[in-house]
């Protein structure tokens, strides 16, 4: 054991075989598939030992390799706090440091899922059609080099490693927040493929496998503090424990090579034939609402999702949001009342012991407004029905990505448009918003084409910077 360390958290890792590559190490994934698999080898065994991915930086691997990959997973319920080690890593990878090992992971013959959770922008598609943006730098890179950069390059490029050596194809599983998360991926996949090589995009049509899948829990972002809090708690420093809420969902799709997974159904995943009605359900009742509290929350002065709601103004827009104009457009899945969904949502909001920083949700805007809010003011309008909350929030959103908040101090805007979107805005709210909808790759040709849409978020506009978002939201 190494100095300092707790032995109940380190340990020696396991040499099983690895059954899983996840690309995209965040704390979403720990906090949530990568739990679920363990508690399904636990329940019904298999050789689905998970190996880690980072795309981008070292920070997670370097924090977890002292650990033995082996990390907390502390639950904030609104009445206490309960940690659980997870030990189902089996070795963390650094895409930069060492492409040509990710796809050797990905094409070994134990492999047989490669799960994501890259973000939205992370496919390199265009959130309005969902096709790959060959343009994308890092596609263009990945078109050029046999050693990839983006998440659909690791894919194509371990595909064609194993279709070279005679292995089936592995599994994508995509674990992030878009709509119809399976069928955008294959669509990124094939297009990418088809421009290396149109045999290696037959193949991967006809024998690969894309399920979607819903995924659901709350996961702020950890916090120098939440270490210290963690280890008053349990006596042992953990470098990269990850925070979440009690509630967790996980609906998958049950189409996989070979039927091949982990016992998923046996530990409360839902693998059903269709996920579209659970994925539009979570998609614009819950990250709709947070997307909207996040813009105007943080344009009010609140620091958290659980601070925005405790305001009753917010609290008002919350219900008003679900009742009167995302409810109504959609078909609620199987067995579920869409009320109580809504009555459970609002409940986790409120917990206050969930740090959820409105700064975190605000981030990738461009990509997630499309899924979670536009697509809800599209089927509105073409009913008749009047969408004003959502009208706000997309004006929020623009108020934000200015980068200057009501008091004219900077906002730090992280979003892959940020320069072009704080260069639309204009004193004239109206030119705002025609320079905004001008963006095709965010805004569908339904409203950009809809005069009155445009004339009502100008006016929305126009009164969120005249009376400020607290009032704006009070007055609505
Ligand atoms: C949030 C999501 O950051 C965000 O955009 O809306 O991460 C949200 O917390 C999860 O999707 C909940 O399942």
């Amino acid at each position: 054991m190494e100095a300092g360390l707790p032995d109940r958290l380190h340990r020696t890792p396991s040499t099983a075989p690895a059954g899983i590559v996840h690309l995209g190490l965040g704390a979403f994934f720990r906090a949530h598939g990568a739990v679920y698999v363990a508690e399904a080898m636990a329940r019904s065994g298999g050789d689905w030992g998970i190996i880690g991915v980072s795309l981008q930086s070292p920070g997670t691997r370097d924090r977890l390799a002292p650990q033995g990959w082996a990390y907390t997973a502390l639950e904030l319920g609104p009445e206490g706090e309960t940690p659980q080690v997870v030990t189902v890593l089996r070795d963390v990878l650094v895409a930069p440091e060492d492409p040509q090992a990710v796809l050797n992971a990905m094409a070994a013959p134990t492999v047989r899922i490669v799960s994501l959770t890259v973000t939205e922008k992370g496919y390199c598609h265009e959130p309005s059609t969902g096709r790959l943006n060959a343009d994308h730098p890092d596609i263009r890179h990945d078109l050029d080099h046999p050693l990839p950069k983006s998440a659909p390059g690791f894919l194509v490029r371990a595909l064609a490693l194993r279709r070279d050596r005679g292995l089936p194809p592995f599994t994508v599983l995509c674990c992030d927040n878009l709509p119809e998360n399976g069928r955008v991926v294959r669509g990124v996949v094939l297009d990418l493929a088809r421009l290396i090589d149109p045999e290696l995009a037959d193949w991967i049509a006809a024998h690969g496998a894309f399920p979607a899948t819903m995924v659901d829990r709350i996961v702020p972002a950890t916090t120098p503090a939440d270490l210290d809090r963690l280890e008053a708690l349990t006596g042992q420093r953990d470098e990269a424990p990850v925070m979440h809420e009690p509630f967790r969902q996980w609906v998958v799709e049950d189409r996989f090579v070979g039927g091949d997974r982990p016992d998923l159904g046996a530990v409360g995943v839902q693998m059903v034939t269709d996920v579209t009605p659970f994925e539009h359900m979570k998609l614009r009742m819950l990250n709709g609402t947070h997307s909207a509290l996040a813009y105007l929350g943080y344009l009010a002065g609140h620091q958290t999702i659980a601070d925005t709601v405790a305001d009753p103004a917010f609290a008002g827009l919350l219900t008003r949001l679900w009742q009167d104009e995302i409810i109504p457009a959609l078909t609620p899945p199987p067995g579920v009342d869409l009320g109580a969904y809504a009555d459970a949502l609002a409940a986790r909001f409120a917990n206050p012991a969930i740090r959820h920083r409105t700064w975190q949700i605000a981030m990738d805007g461009s990509q997630k407004l499309p899924q979670r809010i536009l697509g809800t003011i599209v089927e509105g309008r073409a009913a008749g029905r009047p969408v004003p909350g959502l009208t706000l929030a997309v004006a929020a959103w623009m108020r934000y990505a200015s980068g200057r908040d009501e008091a004219d101090g900077p906002i730090d805007v992280r979003d892959p448009l940020a320069p072009t979107l704080a260069g639309l805005w204009d004193e004239d709210a109206a030119r705002t918003v025609q320079g905004f909808l001008a963006l095709e790759q965010v805004f569908p040709q339904a409203l950009r084409a809809d005069a009155g849409f445009v004339r009502d978020l100008s006016r929305t506009l126009h009164m969120l910077v005249e009376r400020g978002a607290r009032d704006t939201v009070a007055a609505l």
